[in-house]
Parts: C-alpha cells; structure tokens; sequence
C-alpha cells in the first residue's frame, strides 16, 4: 500500500520498453570514484534507485569497464580522453557523454561530492520522469546560494503554524537516537538543491544554545553534512540574559560582546560548518535591540561580528510591525530602509514576499529593490498559514513566481525580485531564499499529499528561478504519482488553478487578511474588537456603504509611495490598476466599473462564484482519475477536496452575506446563491 512517505524520491519500475533498454545500458557498471561520507550517499540512491526502477541487479564499482562513471572533476578527469570543461559554481554539476580509450560512457561530475551529488539526483529524476539520457549535456548550477527551510519548530515538538503533525525533530531522544527519518529528510532536500535548515522557531527559546541542545544539534548536523545541509539557528536576543545570566542583552555593552563570541566558538567546536543565525527581533514581542535604544543593525551587526571568523552569517528579518503606525503595510520599509548599507558584510536581511503577510496574493514588498547596499534574502511560506493551511490543496509555485517576476523597477525596467535575491542585479556576495517548512511527522509528511509539491517546488525554483511553475508540477506528478499519461494534464491543471482558486474564494480583488483572529483559517470579516487594531479584519477591508478597500495612495496612507515611480503609476489609479491589487491600493464604490463591465459589488460575487467552482472543478477532475491512483492517496486527496469544496463555500458565504449589509445590493441571479 502507498503510504505516502517516499514523497517524490518513489522509484518504481520504468514501464517504457525503449527506455528501459537505454537506462540499462547506460548504468550497465556504474563507477562512483569518491570515498567520501558524500559518495556514500551517492552510491546508497543510486541503489535504492536502479535495481528497482530498472527490474536488475546494478553492478557498482565492480572491475568491469565503467558505462556510468561518477566523480568530481578532478577524478573525472584523470580517467577520461578530453577533460570536461563546462564551467559550474562550486554546487553545480554536469551530466555528459565522454570517451574512455575510445569506448564511450557516461558522466556525472562537478567541482565538488556535493555538485556530484546533485547531478545524481538530477540523472534519478531524468529516469523518474521518463526522459531520455541522451540530449547531453545537463548543466547546471544554483542560481541562489542560500536555499534554506525555516522550521518554526518549537522545542516541546509543537509547530507554529504546523498542521502536518508534531516536529519531526525529536529532542528528547537526540543525540543518541538518529530517526532514520532524518536522513530521508536530507535525501529529499538535496534532491531539489535546498543546501540549509534553521532547525528551530524564530519565536525562539534561548534553551537551544545551551551546551545539552547544542550535542542534538551536532548530532542532526552530522547525518546531514554528507547531504551538503548546513544546520543554522534561530537565536533569541536576549539569549545573554537567559542562558548567560548577564543583566542586559545591549549589542554595544561589552559583556554582551563576549559572550556572543564565546557562544559561536563552543558551536562551532562542535560543528565547524554551522550555518549561522536567523533573528526575529522586536516583533510580535520578541526581544530585540530597541529595547536598548539600538537598531536592528546594531543587534545584526553583533552576532555577525560572533560568526565571522568562522564563516557564519547572520539573517535577520525584516517582518516588524507596530500598532501605532497608521499602516502596518509600511513599517518594515520605514525601519529598514534608513538602516541601509549599515549592515556587516555577513548579514542578510530576510523580508517575506509581502508587506502584510503571506496572504494568497500580496503585491511584493517594497523593500526588494530599496535596500541596494544589504544582501536580502525572500522568506515565502509553505505551511499554508492563511491558504487553507494542510486540507486545502494549493499548488503555491505560480504564488512564488509572481513574486520573482515582479519587476521592481529600482535600476530601470527588468529589475526583478529575482535578480536582487540572487545577488546579481547588486552584485551581492550572498543570496537566498528561505521558506517557511510545511514538514510535521505526519506518515507522509505534509499531511495534504499535494503540500509537498511546495516543498518540492520552493527547492527547485531557489535553484533555478526561471523553471516554470508547470515544468516543476509536471516534474512533481511523475515522480509523485508515476508516468501514466492519463493522469498529467488533469492533475496539472488541478494544480495550476488551484492558486487563483484560494484567493478568489478567500480573498479576492486584493482584499487580504479576512481570517479569523489567532488560527488564521476560516473567514471572519466582521471581527473588529481585537485588542490591537491592525489585527482585525474591518482594519484591511474598510467595507462601508460607500464601497469597499483600503486606500494607501496619496488621498490616504500613501504606503504606495515606497514603490518606485513606475510601480506607483501601475497601481495608483483605480481606474488602471489591475484587478488583483484593486483593493489593496484604493477604497473603490460598490458602483465602480471594472474592466470586465460588471461593477465592483458584482466582481465580488463573481470572484467567490469562480473560486467556488473552480474548487468543484478539481473535486471532479480528481475522481475522474479514480482508476489511476492508488487507493490510499486517492481517498486521502478526495476528503481533503470535499472538505476544501465545503470550506470554500462557507468562505463565500461568510463574505458576500456580509459585505452585502454594506453593498446593499442584490445577489446577481446568475451566480449559485450564497445561503
Ligand atoms: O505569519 C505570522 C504568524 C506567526 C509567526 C509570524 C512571523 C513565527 O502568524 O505565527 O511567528 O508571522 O513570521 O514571525
């Protein structure tokens, strides 16, 4: 029975005649050059891969002449005719033909075991997705070189924001006890090239940097190393107090200095590789340096200064927000902005996709592009905190290219997020993006089967920004769910519409933060008796008999005006802004014409409508495929839809029967009835 643990690392038996024979062929003796603990892991995938995908025994490092050599460049070669000289980063890898006296083989290589290792797992999933190995060569290397997961993994096992099951990390039992889980962890990361983790929540308990944790740590970093994962850790500010019994945590006092120094050499006394820290700090009630009167690059600065003689870096987030600002959508920028370039060179500065938080659509952040002198890095969410969270199904790809793409403008026309969070548009020494893990010790991990395209897709895109979100589903679904043709275009399409079908039943012409208060998940538009007020959704939607939308252009917050010129114009008439970002930007009349001719009262309830359908849509595509899944996974994704299809109407309802009370206009007959 399919259990759903393997995730995307499922090898099955290849069914296609012609290219089983080429497979066989090409992996006839296969020869793996290392011996380092990378090789190893090169050689056990490759094991746990070919004899079962390819129905026989796969002779590895046996005295017969090699057909599928592997081996850094350098052991490369020395064995081969013409030596490689495709270039590659030092990650990178190539996948090539190449000649040994003459007789032809095939080669996996790059600078390093770990480039080595990700051009094994690229030739596996060549083979998982049914692609011929003979359009050679593959060439690659990671376009971003922080590829991390944040666990916001607390460490009595609770996950904020979790809904997959407790933390997979398993504290009380560490170090002594490895879960093999955790090498299955690191197997699936490095497949899709994530290269970091920050094991625990940036709501952080000091604990973690105590000596007995740090032996844990050690111990997870261990099993991951040979998987090129470096393990980092949120760090509490006021640490110094806590578990260092100092009476400040001052990053200019001395004491404190030190005792952050002391603190990074006895880390890395144990492990040499550590990654560094991540810092949530005067937000949401988490310490920080302006308890001191210091700015965050002060505090930055100071675990930087601990770090940098062992390589470490700092990444310190930008997610702040303050009940006395007139719009939470602009304080980020105002603190951060000003404190450009004050940074040390080891420290990034990590900002979510959006200026509120991870909503099914946000317009960008105006920050990317506003900071040219610091290093930022993108934080996106895959734990689906306001999307539904693990019973909806949400292929999040087409969300997280939306951001990469969008143009920022700050050096001209084509100044795109992707190109400041991979460092080229400034020329950054460092970049990365981090995603929020969606990971629990649910049997397959994700709880909803179709989560882990998240995960797999966030990997895949910090390697290479410019795949599409199609030709990552469609990578996705084969190895998921197999080959058969019959299944691709339908499950594509369900995940392609998935997204658009959040927001339009959620929220929908830019309207955002609806939830409900504290759990984030159902609607609650009415709620307004919050203790802070920028917690409350009457706060983001300003519905009136008027109309309906916040207004930050220049008549209101003027949060707009932290875009560059050219975004502004996008955006700041009502009557050209698109759609998707209406009412984040404007507080627009019931009456107001939108393109498509309806009125905006109309709009509304033809968004929800589509978003309820569309919903209805993939409910029936998926029992359509009924005969083609295995049992198991099709149940399981059929009551999650059902659900998903119950909740997406309760979302339609709650919202229309109460803007309505200030539309005061009437359902148009068209549309299914909310009831
Ligand atoms: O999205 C919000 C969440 C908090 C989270 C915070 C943050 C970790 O509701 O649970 O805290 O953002 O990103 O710091």
């Amino acid at each position: 029975a399919e259990d759903g643990y393997e995730l995307w690392l499922r090898y099955r038996p290849v069914n296609d005649p012609a290219l089983l024979k080429e497979y066989k062929k090409i992996t006839s003796a296969v020869r793996i050059l290392g011996n380092t603990p990378t090789d190893t892991a090169i050689r056990n995938e490759m094991l746990a891969a070919l004899p079962t995908m390819l129905q026989t025994n796969i002779p590895v490092n046996t005295p017969a002449a090699p057909s599928l050599l592997i081996g850094t460049l350098d052991q490369i070669n020395r064995q081969i005719d013409l030596p490689v000289i495709h270039n590659t980063n030092d990650e990178g890898f190539i996948i090539s033909n190449a000649t040994i006296k003459g007789r032809k083989v095939t080669i996996i290589t790059g600078k390093t075991p770990i480039g080595v290792l990700y051009g094994t797992f690229q030739f596996i999933r060549m083979l998982q997705t049914n692609q011929s190995v003979t359009d050679l060569p593959v060439v690659s290397s990671p376009k971003v070189q922080l590829r991390l997961l944040n666990h916001w993994d607390n460490l009595t096992r609770y996950v904020e924001r979790g809904y997959a099951g407790i933390s997979i990390w398993n504290w009380h039992l560490l170090p002594a006890f490895l879960d093999p889980r955790y090498t299955d962890y690191a197997r699936l990361n490095a497949s899709v090239g994530i290269n970091g983790v920050v094991l625990n929540n940036v709501n952080a308990n000091a604990d973690i940097l105590t000596a007995p944790y740090l032996e844990k740590v050690a111990a997870l970093a261990k099993v991951f190393r040979p998987y090129g994962i470096k393990v980092y850790l949120s760090a509490r500010f006021s640490a110094p107090i806590e578990i260092g019994h100092l009476s400040t945590a001052d990053p200019l006092n001395d004491s404190v200095k030190l005792w952050w120094k002391n603190k990074a050499n006895e880390i890395y006394s144990q492990i040499p590789d550590f990654g560094g820290f991540l810092v949530k700090a005067n937000s949401e009630g988490q310490p920080g340096p302006q308890a001191y009167g210091r700015n965050h690059a002060d505090g930055a600065n100071l675990l930087a200064d601990a770090v940098a003689p062992h390589n470490g870096i700092v990444i310190w987030r930008a997610f702040v927000y303050d009940p006395e600002a007139n719009d939470r959508f602009k304080q980020a920028y105002d603190e951060f902005k000003p404190l450009d370039g004050r940074f040390h060179s080891n420290v990034l500065v990590q900002v979510k996709n959006g200026p509120i938080d991870f909503q099914p659509r946000e317009p960008f952040s105006p920050l990317f592009g506003a900071m040219p002198n610091t290093p930022l890095m993108l934080e996106v969410q895959l734990t689906q905190e306001y999307l539904g969270q693990a019973s909806h199904l949400v292929y999040e790809a087409p969300l997280f290219k939306e951001v990469l793409d969008a143009d920022t403008y700050a050096k001209g026309k084509n100044s795109q997020i992707s190109k400041i969070i991979d460092g080229s548009l400034y020329d950054h020494k460092i970049s990365g993006i981090a995603a929020v893990s969606n990971i629990g010790n649910e049997q397959n991990w994700t709880m909803h089967p179709f989560a882990a395209a998240n995960w797999y897709a966030i990997g895949r895109l910090s390697w290479d920004h410019s795949l599409s979100s199609e030709s990552i589903a469609s990578s996705w679904i084969k190895q998921t769910f197999g080959n058969d043709k019959d299944i691709q275009t339908p499950i594509l399409n369900m995940m392609m519409s998935s997204r658009e079908a959040v927001v339009n039943y959620m929220t929908p012409l830019g309207l955002h933060h609806l939830m409900g208060n504290g759990h984030h998940y159902g609607p609650a538009p009415w709620s307004n008796n919050l203790p802070r007020e920028d917690w409350n959704p009457v706060y983001y939607h300003r519905a009136d008999k008027f109309g309906l939308g916040f207004n930050r252009t220049s008549t209101g917050t003027n949060a707009l005006v932290q875009y560059q010129p050219a975004v502004q114009q996008q955006w700041a008439d009502s009557n050209t802004c698109s759609d998707q970002y209406l009412l984040w930007f404007h507080h627009v009349s019931w009456s107001h014409r939108l393109s498509s001719g309806l009125n905006l009262w109309e709009t509304l309830c033809k968004k929800y409508t589509d978003g309820v359908s569309a919903v209805k849509d993939m409910q029936q595509t998926w029992q359509s495929l009924k005969e083609k899944i295995d049992g198991e996974r099709f149940e399981r994704v059929a009551m999650l839809l059902a659900i998903q299809h119950t909740e997406a109407q309760w979302w339609r309802n709650a919202c229309l029967l109460y803007f309505q009370t200030f539309s005061g206009q009437p359902f148009p007959s068209n549309f299914e009835k909310p009831d």
